[in-house]
């Protein structure tokens, strides 16, 4: 295990002693762009903000799986089945990793999915929302991937080894992912009025959800500052989230949509563009557990765990016999 769990009094007096000198170095090596591994010392709060973090990250990928899988047996064609289908499959990799992640920081696969299930642990509040026609699914990959994509890039430069080198991956398939959404936005956009319409309404429906991902506003993100200091995070929440509006708005115009924003408009000053208020009384109750699906997506994934109770069970019995056979043969 790592040094800085051994918990013998001797153990931690040294640490006590050493402590600044142990900061001291860990900031430094940050500074310098050298990734932190699962060996080296870190500070307690570095690990749990990791720990927090990455399954938070873990847990949006599983549950994110929900709100599109609900689409899988009525995908409009044999085409658009495999690669949503390929699509959710990819998202479930993504949790896996991240949970392999947050293990080699000492937490415990149980133990997370455990809090998750609980109702103690987050996950993104995008996937509180439901999936009420095709369109969503469009929506779904061009802005929710868009968005996650503009969060995540940045994490592939994480001060942490295993969470940044998962992230290049998990980069790659969500641009994929993106670019899939998009298409069908394309299709429909290019489709009957009534197809139009549908692209529309789930555009409607979708924008403000997005813009909330990125969180709430850098005034009241109590874990951005430190985080940026440890190299976790590389921008604040409001920079990305302004970057996703200056990506989305040509790419709504390109599909002839319009996004639900009467106060969005360019600023020549900035070259940005300037959006309306966000509602963030509903954020703050989809996190509490009262947006549309949370309910309904906690028992669903409990449901999931306990019918793939035998499975597991069944995989460590064998491994636990193979192990048994090699120890007999050795
Ligand atoms: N939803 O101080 P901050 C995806 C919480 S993956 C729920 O700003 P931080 C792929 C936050 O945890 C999407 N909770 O926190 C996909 C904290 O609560 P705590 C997930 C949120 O950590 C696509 C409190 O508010 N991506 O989409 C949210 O510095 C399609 C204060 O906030 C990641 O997890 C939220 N939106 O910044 C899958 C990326 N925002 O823990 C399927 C990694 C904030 O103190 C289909 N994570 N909170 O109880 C991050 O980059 C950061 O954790 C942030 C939040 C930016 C999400």
């Amino acid at each position: 295990m790592y040094s800085q769990f051994v918990d013998t009094g001797v153990e931690r007096m040294r640490c006590a002693e050493e402590l600044p000198e142990l900061e001291r170095a860990f900031q430094d090596k940050i500074d310098s762009d050298i990734k932190i591994e699962p060996k080296d010392w870190m500070p307690e709060a570095y690990r749990q903000t990791l720990v927090r973090q990455i399954s938070q990250h873990a847990h949006s990928e599983i549950v994110g799986m929900l709100p599109e899988g609900n689409w899988l047996t009525r995908a409009p064609s044999l085409r658009r089945k495999l690669i949503l289908l390929a699509k959710v499959q990819d998202e479930a990799g993504h949790g896996l990793y991240l949970y392999s992640a947050a293990e080699t920081l000492g937490a415990s696969r149980e133990a997370l999915i455990e809090a998750l299930h609980a109702g103690k642990a987050k996950y993104s509040s995008i996937f509180n929302y439901p999936t009420l026609s095709w369109a969503d699914v469009g929506a779904i990959g061009w802005l929710v991937d868009g968005a996650a994509l503009i969060n995540q890039i940045p994490l592939c430069r994480c001060s942490y080894g295993p969470y940044a080198r998962a992230m290049v991956r998990i980069c790659k398939e969500e641009s994929f992912h993106q670019r899939q959404g998009y298409e069908i936005m394309l299709a429909l956009c290019a489709g009957s009025a009534v197809q139009k319409r549908m692209a529309q309404d789930a555009l409607d429906r979708w924008w403000w959800p997005s813009l909330m991902m990125f969180g709430p506003p850098d005034a009241e993100s109590i874990h951005t500052q430190q985080a940026m200091r440890w190299k976790i995070k590389r921008h604040t929440n409001d920079e990305l989230r302004q970057k996703f509006v200056d990506q989305s708005v040509p790419q709504a115009d390109y599909l002839e949509l319009t996004l639900p924003d009467p106060a969005l408009k360019r600023n020549e000053q900035t070259g940005h563009y300037d959006f309306g208020a966000i509602d963030w009384s509903e954020f703050w109750s989809v996190l509490k557990g009262d947006g549309p699906c949370n309910r309904q997506r906690i028992a669903t994934r409990r449901q999931a765990y306990d019918e793939g109770r035998w499975v597991r069970e069944a995989a460590l019995a064998y491994g636990a016999k193979q192990d048994r056979r090699r120890a007999e043969f050795s």
